[in-house]
């Protein structure tokens, strides 16, 4: 008797142990492609308070590809820029706060292709204006291929003195927001023209949680009445 009592103490542990064992909640929304200054506000429900939180984590990820920037250079010397063409993307809320205790790390981040450029003295057309020459005065960035799409990826962990309001009922609201980041080229009379790079955008919300004590015990001591249960049936 005392053998099957411990027995189902054990048991009732192990089942404890088992739901201690952190559960992996992930919530991702997408924001599909288009054309940056665009703006979205993105909805995540909040995790039951049955869970004790162990961890938030944010994935903010970003693709970027396409867009286009020339350079025509009407200066009588040759000219040399640091090339950018791309996006900047950011998340914020006012229903949440979005820190890993010093900074919001999802915010500003930014997604460019970069090259440096040589133009070479203009070749003789208007001072002034715009002009596609495609000689020597000319220079171009491309962003990638849309197949090629480059990605940056921002994961970080919120801090747990903002956890309080991912917990509940209902939900909540991140706004996401991009521009276009370029660089301009101001060596010299120098005259560019862009066509903007698109984008899209994925944003992971990862929760790793416990049940909250009281459901720990009732988890171990209905599994370890149910095993004892049966032991006792099948040894009556
Ligand atoms: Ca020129
Ligand atoms: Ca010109």
């Amino acid at each position: 008797m005392r053998y099957r009592q411990g027995l189902c103490a054990v048991i009732g542990s192990v089942l404890i142990m088992f739901s201690c064992r952190g559960q992996v909640i992930t919530q991702t929304r997408e924001v599909v492609p288009h054309l940056p200054g665009a703006s979205r506000t993105l909805s995540f429900d909040r995790v039951s308070e049955e869970f004790m939180l162990q961890s938030i984590q944010l994935i903010f990820s970003t693709w970027m590809y396409g867009g286009r920037i020339e350079w025509d250079n009407d200066s009588e010397e040759s000219a040399t820029v640091g090339g950018v063409i791309g996006t900047k993307a950011s998340l914020t809320s006012t229903d949440v706060t979005l820190s890993d205790g010093s900074q919001n790390p999802w915010i500003n981040v930014i997604n460019t292709s970069t090259a440096t450029l040589q133009a070479g003295p203009t070749t003789g057309d208007a001072l002034g204006e715009f002009n596609q020459t495609f000689e020597a005065d000319h220079a171009v960035l491309s962003g990638p291929q849309q197949a090629l799409a480059q990605k940056v990826s921002v994961s970080a962990y919120l801090a747990p003195e903002f956890w309080s309001d991912f917990i509940g009922s209902g939900v909540f609201s991140i706004n996401y927001r991009d521009w276009q980041s370029q660089s301009s080229w101001t060596d010299g009379a120098t005259y560019s023209i862009s066509t903007p790079s698109a984008g899209y955008a994925g944003v992971s919300l990862i929760y790793t949680a416990v049940p909250e004590p009281g459901t720990l015990t009732l988890i171990g001591l209905s599994g370890a009445l149910v095993f004892c249960g049966v032991i006792r049936r099948k040894t009556a």
